[in-house]
């Protein structure tokens, strides 16, 4: 029942975003070849060294990056806004290249070379717990009912590198409301593929799979909260998480689910991986928060891919139209 194979999700050859607008101005220190660091664990409990200091380097050729981002088709993307100010958009090549995805490795060029076989049609995300219509629906009838937007946001990881994103989706709370959540909804979590025979390190990893993350509905309600499934104006490459991801650009990259296949609405709050294997490091918020350091690390400031000065982490990564979520709480406690 849950299986049936149907077209690509509206796409319009016209609406093709050229990369080399966003990445010009980028183009030229990724070139240069800057060594690579990329040792730390993304947000690893296991790691005893801080992030990377180093910039990254961009493992993408232009050449190789324009063959694998035109196999990728355009979307038909109906709005753009900017919500990274004057902020430069990172490269496509820093993108698809500088990724944390342990199902595929913790290195950060491992996604890319190891997800590409990933297969992301057809796909189906279950709909489960404390809701009026739960089931089985199909990707395309997802997403169907949206229209695509451009959202450029910022990215911070919890490990204190940055990145700037065109992503491509519609609002979390959209989506949300067409499974009528009841009233003992009081978080949703989200659950991403786990397939050993597609993934190399679900054996062998770090982390216990599937990796889950949740947030509380209010959380998941607010506008900011965005649902992804493409970039650059294209479907999302498998790395950053294809067919479809969460982004909430206020919290930490690890609250931000890849290949998502299961969405459950909670009434007590439910367990998140990061959380579940270190929550001294990693707060069920993950609210992006520069005085509230990291026990290794301090996250009082950020290393913009692409650029040579670290600059200072804002609260909420930038976002504050977000703090009357939590007013009244201690963002010391609940990090
Ligand atoms: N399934 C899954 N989702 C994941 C991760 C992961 O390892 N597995 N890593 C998270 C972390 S730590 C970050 S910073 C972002 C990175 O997203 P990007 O590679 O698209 O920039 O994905 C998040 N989502
Ligand atoms: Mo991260």
């Amino acid at each position: 029942m849950l299986i049936r194979v149907s077209p690509q999700y509206p796409i319009k050859s016209s609406e093709i975003t050229s990369e080399s607008t966003y990445q010009d101005r980028r183009r030229f220190l990724a070139q240069m070849g800057l060594a690579t660091a990329g040792m730390a664990l993304a947000g690893c409990s296991d790691a005893k060294t801080p992030p990377p200091v180093a910039p990254p380097s961009a493992a993408g050729t232009a050449a190789t990056d324009g063959a694998a981002s035109a196999e990728l088709a355009a979307l038909d993307v109906k709005t753009k806004v900017n919500m990274a100010g004057a902020e430069k958009v990172s490269s496509f090549e820093d993108i698809t290249n500088y990724n944390n995805f342990y199902e595929f490795g913790t290195g950060k060029g491992e996604p890319a070379n190891y997800a590409k076989k990933l297969k992301t049609r057809p796909w189906s995300v279950a709909i489960e717990g404390e809701c009026d219509a739960p089931g089985m629906i199909d990707l395309e009838d997802l997403i169907k009912p949206h229209a695509l937007e451009e959202r450029i946001y910022r990215l911070r990881c919890v490990e204190a590198w940055s990145m700037v994103i065109p992503w491509v989706g519609f609002p979390l709370a959209d989506l949300l409301k067409r499974f009528k959540p009841n009233s003992k909804a009081k978080f949703v979590q989200f659950f991403t593929l786990a397939d050993a025979e597609q993934m190399p390190m679900i054996k062998r990893g770090v982390l216990p799979y599937p990796y889950r993350e949740a947030m509380r509905m209010d959380e998941a309600m607010h506008p900011l909260a965005f649902m992804v499934v493409g970039l650059y104006g294209k479907v999302l490459p498998n790395q950053n998480g294809a067919p479809i991801r969460l982004m909430a650009p206020w919290k930490y990259g690890f609250k931000a689910a890849k290949s998502i296949v299961k969405i459950k609405f909670t009434e007590t709050q439910p367990e998140t991986t990061w959380n579940a294997i270190g929550a001294a490091e990693y707060g069920f918020y993950g609210n992006v928060n520069p005085e509230v350091d990291h026990p290794r690390w301090s996250q009082a400031s950020e290393r913009r891919l692409g650029e040579l000065f670290r600059k200072p982490t804002l609260p909420f990564n930038g976002y504050p139209e977000v703090a009357p979520l939590y007013a009244g709480m201690d963002l010391r406690r609940y990090y």
